[in-house]
Order: structure tokens, then sequence, then C-alpha cells
């Protein structure tokens, strides 16, 4: 009360929020009018922020947090009155005339969509320092995971406008989901390097804000342990994407533009532009509002599994249960064993790889009543059994996956799973955690992230008839992976299997030493033997034909060690390096036909 002078009268309504809502003990430690007054205005300034981000202000978030902290202490299954049973959904095999079909509709159904990709997150369980979208996807060609995914979205922009031939010529739109721990180094990133490409107008940026921490059931809010001028907070989950999306305008604008999809997507999957084309092909012709991406799943694997609850009340779902909540569901839902693999050495619930296509439509009329709100969750760490205090603050969370719960039964949710070797090679773990992973579950590391690159397109490369040789197994940091051929080339080179089809003719065949790094457009590979290292670049107008025997020394793999300081971070958490020994390397830099045969 004392310090009520120092307010404005916004500052004043807040104050007087947070006694109605009992954390006056947010001011017990402050000191005198006249102290520190400055400290006690930002205070007010941070607790205005908070409670104009949260749909519904702080009251709200207060008030949900008491009801769901009552719930986790009273022990209440969030799942309670629901069973699960597997799902059926469109499941895809590479190649195939069927996975033809579907990227062939998908490729021109590109143009109609915007990307999301969320990106507020630090990536703890990897432990890398930077932001995870500046990682190289794969060290051969140096290529970030962010300029992967805007080489990719151009590329599928162009094949679009070429494969539909229609007038439509919007720019496809790119969301970054930032938070206050990526977002300058995410706008440092990008104008560093020119958008990779982009056109700076294409892609927005939104922040997500973190929320206030909680420090026991009766939720009160968390003094900032640096600051008590503060409230602590913390991230609130993926799953801000669709408010912020929401209250941005973006979707009535994309609407208005004519667009139909919205794809969200993760930080760290260098493997998912590889099945967007055949996935959005499946959201067109069956038409689904909902469509998430997923892969088959190891039981117990830290990926959530999509499953169907069906309630007694009759209504049902097709919805992702997180990987900590599958297991106990089912032991509680007449599955004695939870989850575990079936005949096919994998779990039955197809595992999520939080990769959504939503029909713009549906999606906006559903915001439209919500709000973007999603169900929330909070997972506090109890002291003891007795529930009553936590070791260290807790928050409400919520994740963008979670968007169907609120849908009507009618609603179309479907699911698309593909292999994983094409789909899903995602880098969130630490070399150290990687190496306790159980044997035959995938690392999650990137090591394993980066060899799925080469894995994949050495098969892609297979499947059009190339010969590449078997791969070798080899450790780095404590893993054991399949070594392929070191193959790497632009998305604009090909982004579909019938563009990269068209690349190859004659008897092509790459050994496992080899490295190669297309970086042109028309380049094509017509009776080419590959034994070493071979990088082609040419502008975009040039046509270059390589073939004849290419053999040199090659690019080598060597072992580095994590906890080897001396190395840069990135590499070291890889295990290895790539030394360049000799190769074949040319540019061509002006239009016409070429080709390359030593
Ligand atoms: N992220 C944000 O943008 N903001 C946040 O506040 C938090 C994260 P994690 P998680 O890949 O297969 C998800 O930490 O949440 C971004 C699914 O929930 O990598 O443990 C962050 O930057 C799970 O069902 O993953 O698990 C990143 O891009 C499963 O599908 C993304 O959100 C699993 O991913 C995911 O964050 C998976």
């Amino acid at each position: 009360g004392k310090n009520l002078h120092l307010l404005s009268p916004n500052h004043i309504e807040l104050a007087k929020l947070l006694l109605e809502m009992e954390q006056s003990h947010l001011f017990e430690r402050w000191p005198e009018p006249g102290v520190d007054d400055e400290e006690k205005k930002t205070f007010f300034d941070q607790v205005a922020r908070l409670n104009s981000s949260y749909p519904g202000g702080l009251a709200s978030y207060i008030k949900t947090a008491r009801e769901l902290l009552a719930d986790s202490k009273a022990g209440k299954n969030p799942f309670d009155g629901f069973t699960p049973s597997v799902p059926t959904g469109e499941s895809l095999t590479f190649g195939n005339d069927n996975f033809i079909k579907f990227e062939e509709r998908g490729v021109k159904e590109a143009q109609y969509a915007a990307f999301v990709l969320v990106a507020g997150g630090l990536g703890e369980r990897l432990g890398y320092n930077g932001i995870k979208v500046a990682l190289p996807m794969e060290t051969t060609s140096g290529t970030c995971f962010l300029q992967h995914y805007i080489e990719s979205i151009l590329a599928l922009q162009d094949a679009s406008r070429r494969l539909d031939q229609g007038e439509f010529q919007k720019d496809i739109p790119f969301v970054i989901m930032t938070s206050d721990d990526t977002h300058a180094r995410t706008i440092e990133l990008l104008e560093s390097n020119s958008y990779f490409g982009m056109k700076p107008t294409q892609v927005k940026l939104l922040k997500q804000e973190k929320v206030a921490c909680l420090d026991d059931n009766d939720a009160r809010l968390a003094v900032d342990p640096n600051n008590k001028f503060r409230i602590q907070t913390k991230p609130h989950g993926h799953g801000d994407v669709h408010s912020l999306l929401y209250s941005s305008g973006l979707l009535d604008e994309w609407q208005d533009a004519g667009l139909r999809w919205v794809l969200f997507f993760q930080d760290t999957n260098g493997l998912l532009f590889k099945a967007i084309p055949a996935s959005l092909g499946v959201s067109a012709i069956k038409q689904y509002h909902v469509n998430s991406l997923a892969v088959p799943r190891k039981a117990k694997e830290a990926i959530g599994g999509i499953a169907r609850l069906t309630h007694t009340d009759g209504r049902s779902m097709v919805i992702n249960v997180e990987y900590n909540q599958l297991d106990p569901l089912l032991r509680a839902t007449g599955y004695p064993d939870g989850d575990v693999n079936c005949e096919t050495g994998f779990s039955p619930f197809p595992g999520n790889i939080n990769q959504l296509i939503l029909e713009l439509g549906p999606y906006l009329e559903e915001l439209k009543k919500t709000g973007g709100a999603i169900k929330e969750f909070v997972n506090p760490k109890y002291k003891d059994a007795t529930k009553s205090s936590f070791k260290s603050s807790t928050r409400l969370e919520c994740m963008m996956q979670d968007y169907p719960i609120t849908l009507p039964s009618s609603a179309r949710v479907g699911f698309t799973v593909m292999d994983i070797w094409l789909a899903y090679a995602p880098v969130k773990n630490n070399p150290e955690d990687a190496a306790k992973v159980p044997k035959g579950n995938p690392y999650h590391s990137a090591t394993s992230g980066e060899m799925a690159i080469y894995r994949a397109n050495s098969l892609i490369l297979r499947k059009a008839g190339v010969q590449v040789e078997d791969p070798v197994l080899q450790v780095f940091n404590g893993q054991e992976v399949e070594v392929w051929s070191r193959i790497t080339w632009k998305p604009k080179w090909g982004c579909i299997f019938s563009e990269i089809k068209g690349k190859v003719s004659g008897s092509c065949s790459v050994s496992q030493r080899s490295t190669t790094v297309i970086k042109g457009r028309h380049i094509f590979l017509d009776n080419i033997s590959l034994d070493g290292a071979l990088i082609v670049d040419s502008v975009d107008d040039a046509e270059v034909k390589v073939g004849g025997s290419v053999q040199n020394k090659g690019w080598v793999l060597e072992n580095v060690d994590y906890r080897d300081t001396s190395v840069p971070e990135e590499i070291r958490i890889r295990g290895f390096r790539i030394n360049k020994v000799e190769q074949l390397e040319k540019k061509f830099d002006e239009p016409g036909k070429f080709s390359l045969k030593p």
C-alpha cells in the first residue's frame, strides 16, 4: 500500500488483481517507498506483459493452475474414462505407386501452404550452447537446419508452380516461433545470411512469452531467485503457436490470399521435407482437417504415441499421448504390460513426430472459438508423497499437437505413417545420453541425425537406380551407426521422387567411402562411377551432365571425442570431423549445356 503513489492507474489495477488472487507475498520483501522505485515499476511492466500475453490474463492463468495442481495432487488421470486403441491412418512406402500419387498431388498443393517452425525451445536435452536451427544438419555441405528448411520451402514453391501450371503465384509464407531464449540469435542468423535466399518479407517471427512459475499448490507465483522485483518465468511449451498465429492476424491474411494449408514442424529434423509432399497429398486427397506425421515407434521411445481415445460417454478422438503418459494409460486400461513392442518389433501406436498439417479453413473457424488456447497440463516435481510442496517451481505447459482435443467428433483427424529412414531424424540428445540409449532404439543425437541424411539420400538414389554400396558400421561418441556414402543435394535438385529419378540415367554407382555434394539445379548423373569426392555446382540456367569414372582420395571421417573442447562444439557433439583430402570440384557459372567427365 505504501508504494501505491508510485504507480500508474494501469499498474494499480494490476496490483489489485494480484492481491485479489492472493499473491501478496510478491511484495513481502519490498523496501520502503523511495528505495528501488524504478525496479518496482519494472515489476509491474512484467506483470502487465504476463497478463496481456496469456488468453484470459493472469487471473485465468492462476485459476487454471489451481485446478490442475489440485488434480495433480489428487492423482487424477487426465485420460479418465478414456480407453486407448490403435487408430487407422494412411501408411506410405517410399517410391511405390501410391507414394508417387500422393507426392504428385502434394507438391501441387504446396504453393497453397504456409509453413510454421516452432523454434522457441533451447533443447536442454541436447545441451548445445547455440540455437538448434543454427546447427549443421550435416557437415559434408555444412548446411544448417534453418538454411535447409528455407531452401526446401523455396524448392517446393518453385516445383509447385511449375507442376501445377496454374495462375497462383504467391510466395509461401514462413513463420518462425521464437522465445526470449532464441529470438535475437534467430534474427541474427537470418540477417547475416541474407535470409538464405528467401525474401525477408516472406519470413515472420512470432515470439512466445514465458509464463509465471508457481511455488505451491495454491498457485502462488514464484519470485525470481535472482531478483525480488521479478516473477520467475519458464517456457509454456510449443502449444503457444496456435494463439500466437491467431492473434497475429496471419491466419485471416492467409485465408484471404487463398491459402489452404498450415504445416507445423520442429527445429531439428533434417529428413522432414522428404516426407512433406506425400503427406500433404494425403491431407488433400483424404480431406483431413488434421494430419499428423508419424513413424513406427519403439515402445517407451521418447516420442508421443498416436492413439484413438474412446470415452465411456461415446466421444472419441485421435490424439497424441505423450511418451510419459502412454505406458501408465495402457496399464490402467487393460494392457497389464503397458507400452510394449508387438510382433513387428515396434509399439502398435505410431510415433508422433510432431509435424502437423492443418487445413486452414476449419483451423481458422476453430480458433475463432478458442482463440488458440490449448489444453494445458502441469508437471510438478513433489518433495515427498504428501505432494504438499515442490522441489522447484513449476508452471503450466501446453503442446501444439493437443490442438485436436477441442475439435468435435465430426472433425476429420488422421495421420500418415512413413518410413523412419525417410521422415524422422531429430537432434535432441547429448552424446552422453545418446550412448546410453538401449540398443536398437534411435539415438536422436547429432551423430545419428547426420548419418540419417546420408542413409536417406543413399536409399533414395538406390530407388532411383543408382548402385549405392552397402554401409559400414562405425562408432562415434559411443554410438554405433551405419555409415553410408555421404551423398547430399540441395532441395532444388529434387524435392519429390520423380524429379530425382529424372536426374539419374544409365548405369551409376557410388562406393561407400564416397562423398558427393550436388549444389546445382540441373545436374544430371549419367553413367557415373564415383569412388572418392565430387562437388558440383551450377547456376540455375546451366545444364550439366556428370559421368565417367571419378576416382580420388576423397573425404575421410575422423573420430573426435565430444569432451575434446579444442574442437568446435557443433563438430565434437557428432564424434567425427571430415578431413577433405582430395576431391573433384567444379562450378559451372555460365548458362548453357555442359558435360563433366574426368
Ligand atoms: N518449443 C518451442 O517452440 N517452445 C517451447 O516452449 C518448447 C519447445 P522438444 P518435446 O520430436 O518426436 C515433442 O523439446 O516437447 C519447440 C512432442 O511433444 O524438442 O520433448 C522446440 O524448439 C513429442 O510428442 O520436444 O517433444 C522444438 O522445435 C514428440 O513428437 C519443438 O518445440 C517429440 O517432440 C519440440 O520441442 C518428437
